[in-house]
């Protein structure tokens, strides 16, 4: 018997079961429109050790990994037969991204990846890159996959190595386990990532959001969220591509942003999570910001509070691309909003709040002025108005003042 094999099998066995059985508390006081939690839900470590491992003595005497997972992050996710499902980019070390389903009882912990990734059927022109998909249950009874496909630019020059072209793939599923592929989506532009599929017939058409770009990382003169409609979704073509939501100079979104998961729909309006970047001397930063759409014309915004609703926060600051949030799942359960985000293209995450905070923050949080003056206005409206309910102060606030 090969004992050292036997032991450092049991270690693994161990330190897996301990991770992925570890209970998640709520962090902090928090800022009263959501909650974060202690711990992520889903790290490269999650992933099952019979996918990383083989766990033959005979073929792999040292216990060594075979299959080195990177990451796990932006993950659809989805309520499903009343389980938290989040159908989670996996990335390998060979820097493929696939895709496999985890599931809890909860939300916010306890995750199990199910035994086999995802198998997405290709079209004819393979995908060399697959990722960041958007779990949508359509009121046509499917359950759509939009996701990134990335192939190599066969117009770069030669030598880049690096040039892709994004768009987007779309998969259908009644049960998350056989997915039928769609033929990808066809827009005018030259570049599709974070497009999503709304999930209610507009006019008897499928709407989709979309996000035009014109290189593979810049926005260029594109970007922003748009908004178009088809007629079938079996041949999937937008022909008329309308910006719902801009880019704006000085704002979180000026460099670019895309939609994340699909809408929710309130007594409101539809609630809609979005991510917005910008440049700076560090690299570009990601961030998370909410917004609300018209029930009669989804495309018109009727809320948009300033600036943030989430960024990177201690340890979701560091990872693969540092200083990067992104969400494209979040799950409503009853009242009850679980967002499921990724922090620095490495691992996931879940903030839960509920319908009625994010209506309150979408609507009673101050839209951007676009200047400091009219911040500066902002606060002090705020503070004049505090001055005439503000409680008695304690002895020792009263010292700090
Ligand atoms: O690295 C940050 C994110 O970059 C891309 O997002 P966007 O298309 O908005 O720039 C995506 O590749 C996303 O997967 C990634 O998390």
């Amino acid at each position: 018997m090969n004992l050292h094999f036997e032991k450092r099998l049991s270690e693994l066995q161990q330190a897996h079961f301990d991770l992925i059985t570890t209970e998640n508390r709520k962090s902090g006081l928090g800022n009263g429109i959501f909650d974060r939690y202690e711990n992520p839900v889903l790290t490269a470590a999650h992933t099952p050790l019979n996918w990383r491992y083989d766990l033959n003595p005979q073929t792999n005497p040292y216990l060594m990994e075979r299959f080195g997972i990177n990451a796990t992050f932006n993950a659809g996710a989805i309520l499903f037969n009343g389980k938290f499902l989040m159908v989670v980019r996996v990335e390998g070390n060979d820097r493929k991204s696939f895709f496999a389903v985890a599931e809890s009882d909860n939300g916010i912990d306890n995750f199990k990846f199910w035994n086999y990734p995802v198998v997405i059927p290709e079209t004819n022109d393979p995908d060399t890159n697959v990722y960041d998909m958007r779990l949508i249950q359509h009121e046509d009874g499917w359950i759509y996959g939009l996701f990134c496909t990335e192939r190599k630019d066969l117009k770069a020059p030669d030598g880049d190595q690096s040039a892709a072209v994004a768009q987007c793939g779309i998969v259908r599923t009644k049960d998350l386990k056989q997915w039928q592929r769609l033929p990808d989506l066809q827009t005018s532009s030259a570049q599709q990532r974070n497009v999503v599929l709304h999930p209610e017939f507009i006019d008897g058409k499928y709407a989709f959001y979309t996000r035009p770009q014109d290189s593979f990382i810049e926005a260029g003169k594109g970007g922003g969220i748009g908004f178009g409609l088809c007629d079938d979704i079996e041949n999937p073509i937008v022909t008329k591509e309308q910006v719902i939501d801009h880019r704006v100079y000085h704002t979180v979104y000026e460099g670019k942003n895309g939609l994340g998961p699909a809408p929710i729909k309130t007594e409101k309006g539809w609630l809609h999570l979005a991510h917005g970047v910008r440049n700076t001397a560090a690299g570009l930063r990601y961030v998370l910001y909410l917004f609300m759409t018209d029930l009669q014309d989804i495309s018109k915004v009727i809320y948009k509070p300033a600036g943030y609703f989430m960024a990177p926060e201690g340890e979701e600051r560091i990872g693969d691309v540092s200083n990067v949030l992104f969400s494209n799942g979040w799950i409503q359960n009853g009242e009850d909003i679980f967002i499921y985000y990724a922090s620095s293209d490495t691992r996931m995450h879940v903030a839960t709040s509920t319908i009625d905070k994010l209506i309150d923050y979408v609507i009673n949080t101050p839209e951007d002025g676009f200047r400091s003056a009219e911040s500066v206005n902002t606060v002090s409206n705020i503070i004049s108005k505090n001055e005439s309910i503000l409680a008695p102060v304690s002895a020792t606030t009263s010292k700090a003042i």
